[in-house]
Formats: C-alpha cells, structure tokens, sequence
C-alpha cells in the first residue's frame, strides 16, 4: 500500500517537473541551407513556433551575407539600415527577448529585394509546456527523454 501511495506521489512529481523542463529552442534559420537567398524563409517558420527565449541562428559564410533586424516597413521594401547595425559573424545568434512581430533582412546588395532573403517572425510569450517537438530541437528532447527514463527508472526501484 505505502508503495503505491509513493509510486503516485512520484507520478505526480514527474507530472509538475516536467513542464518547468522545456528548453529554449534555438533555430537554425533556413535549417542546412542556412541564412541566403533563393529560400522560402515565409514557409520555413510558418510551422513553427517561437517563444520569447528561444534563439534564432543564422548561418552563412562570412562577408557573403548579413543580419539586420528592421522594423515592419523596412522588411516590406527591403530597407537596408546604417551598415554599422549589422550582425556579420556568420553565425550570428539572437535571442528572442520580448514577443511580438519580428523582421530580418540581409543587407548585402539585392539579397532581400531580388533574393527573398528575408524573414519575419511572431515571437509567443515565454512557454512553459514542453516545445511540440520542431526538428531543432532534439537536443532539449533527449535531455527530457532521459530525465523521464530516469525518474522511471527510480519509480521501479522503488516500487
Ligand atoms: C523603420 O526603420 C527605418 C530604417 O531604420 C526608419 O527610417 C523608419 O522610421 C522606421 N519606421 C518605423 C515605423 O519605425
Ligand atoms: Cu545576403
């Protein structure tokens, strides 16, 4: 009977843990093909959902490409801002710090009027269920599949 009555006390346990353990996502922008022209950045993030936290990465050869982060006008006609607000490292990460709509854009010669390259995003409040699974994230899903394999784990021993 006590180890019943334990095995639902860990059951309930696991049950409020699990929640606090979703992860930040981080996004590959573009997946493999990274941040260039010619890719569909609109159909890219239109399965997927962003929460303040999770980070965006976007990954291009050095000089090739940049990052601006504009406002809603800017990304409509491709407005390219003072170069010295440019992310160039070529893996540049950003942080999704408050929700909202969002805009990116390159700023290197027609690669956002000609080249599409550009992307918008709605940023969701911080998000306290576990992410539903988007294919960057394998890593904050091992993690949590092992802490459920573990707590199970546990509840074997002891039961
Ligand atoms: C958008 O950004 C551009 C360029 O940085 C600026 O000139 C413009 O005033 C901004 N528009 C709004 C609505 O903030
Ligand atoms: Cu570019």
């Amino acid at each position: 009977m006590a180890s019943k009555q334990l095995f639902i006390i860990i059951l309930a346990a696991i049950a409020v843990v699990l929640p606090t353990l979703a992860m930040a996502t981080e996004f590959m922008v573009g997946d493999d093909s990274g941040w260039t022209i010619k890719f569909d950045y609109q159909a890219w993030a239109k399965d997927k959902e962003f929460h303040v936290g999770d980070k965006l990465v976007f990954k291009y050869p050095t000089g090739v490409h940049n990052v601006f982060k504009v406002n809603g006008t800017s990304f409509k006609d491709c407005v390219v801002p003072p170069a010295n607000q440019a992310l160039t490292t070529g893996n540049d990460v950003i942080t999704l710090a408050t929700p909202g709509n969002k805009w990116y854009l390159c700023g290197i010669a027609k690669h956002c009027a000609d080249g599409g390259q550009k992307l918008a995003i709605t940023v969701l409040p911080e998000s306290t269920a576990p992410a539903p699974a988007p294919t960057d994230s394998a890593n904050g899903i091992a993690v949590s599949g092992l802490v459920v394999a573990a707590m199970f784990a546990v509840v074997m021993v002891i039961v």
